[in-house]
């Protein structure tokens, strides 16, 4: 048995086999972050890569998501229950527009792992419903998701409303097509590629 299998049954679609592969993977005492790597992530790279040659379409990519995201809520326990002590207040969401989630969920999880308290607002959110929540809950940080270039611009609106609002929120922004570069451009403090990198950088956001 390899991590092999689980990249393999997510590409079949078999959203029962992913659940019973990682579970036997947990139970041997695979890495996790091999399982989420080599496993989950390496296999919607796979799907992306099939739709962009033309030889998944977007029922195929849906179904991949359940697959994934079954496997997934099999590996919360052990990215979301780590340090008890209160790190900092993150409010997290993917962008206006946009219904990717998984990426999202997956920092939302490390997040908490890492003790933060963490609200996740879901997917298509509004840079109203960033600001509102994020003042009701006095968060440090908002996280904002997008996996879509079409809806990257988005993010930008929020960081604008910050500023001129006068509020003191802290912005990051993150999701496969966003670049460093493109974080800078915005005026958000900050960004990652990935999920732990999205921890390490919202740990130093809210560095007392
Ligand atoms: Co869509 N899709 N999709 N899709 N989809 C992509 C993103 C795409 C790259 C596929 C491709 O062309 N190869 C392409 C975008 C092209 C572009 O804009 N550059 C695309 C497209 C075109 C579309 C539609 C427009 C298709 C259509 O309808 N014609 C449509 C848009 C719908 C919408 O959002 N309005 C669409 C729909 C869908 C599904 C609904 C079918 C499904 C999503 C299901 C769901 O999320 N619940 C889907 C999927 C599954 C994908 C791919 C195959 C996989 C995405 C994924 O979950 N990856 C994707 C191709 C790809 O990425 N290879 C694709 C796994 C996940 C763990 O990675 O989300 O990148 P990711 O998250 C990473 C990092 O990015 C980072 O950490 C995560 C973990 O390390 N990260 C952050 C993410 N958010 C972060 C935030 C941070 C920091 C880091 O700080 C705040």
């Amino acid at each position: 048995m390899s991590v092999q299998t689980i990249y393999d049954a997510v590409i079949e679609f078999n959203i029962d086999k992913v659940v019973s592969l990682v579970e036997a993977e947990i139970k041997i005492g695979t890495d996790v972050s091999e399982i989420l790597s080599n496993g989950l992530i390496g296999a919607m790279d796979e799907v992306g890569q099939r739709y962009s040659e033309g030889e998944f379409f977007v029922p195929e990519m849906l179904m991949a998501a359940k697959a994934m995201k079954a496997g997934l809520e099999v590996l919360k326990p052990l990215l979301s229950h780590g340090e008890s002590e209160k790190k900092g207040t993150i409010i997290i969401g993917t962008v206006k527009g946009d219904l990717h989630d998984i990426g999202k969920n997956l920092v939302s999880m490390m997040m908490e792992g890492a003790g933060f308290e963490v609200y996740d607002l879901g997917v298509d959110v509004d840079t109203e419903k960033f600001l509102a929540t994020a003042k009701e809950k006095k968060a440090d940080v908002i996280c904002m998701s997008a996996l879509l270039t079409t809806t990257m611009p988005f993010m930008e609106v929020t960081v604008k409303a910050i500023r001129e609002q006068g509020l003191s929120f802290k912005t990051m922004v993150g999701g496969a097509p966003v670049s460093e570069d493109f974080a800078k451009k915005i005026g958000a403090d900050g960004w990652s590629t990935d999920a732990p990198g999205a921890v390490e950088t919202a740990r130093k956001l809210t560095a007392k």
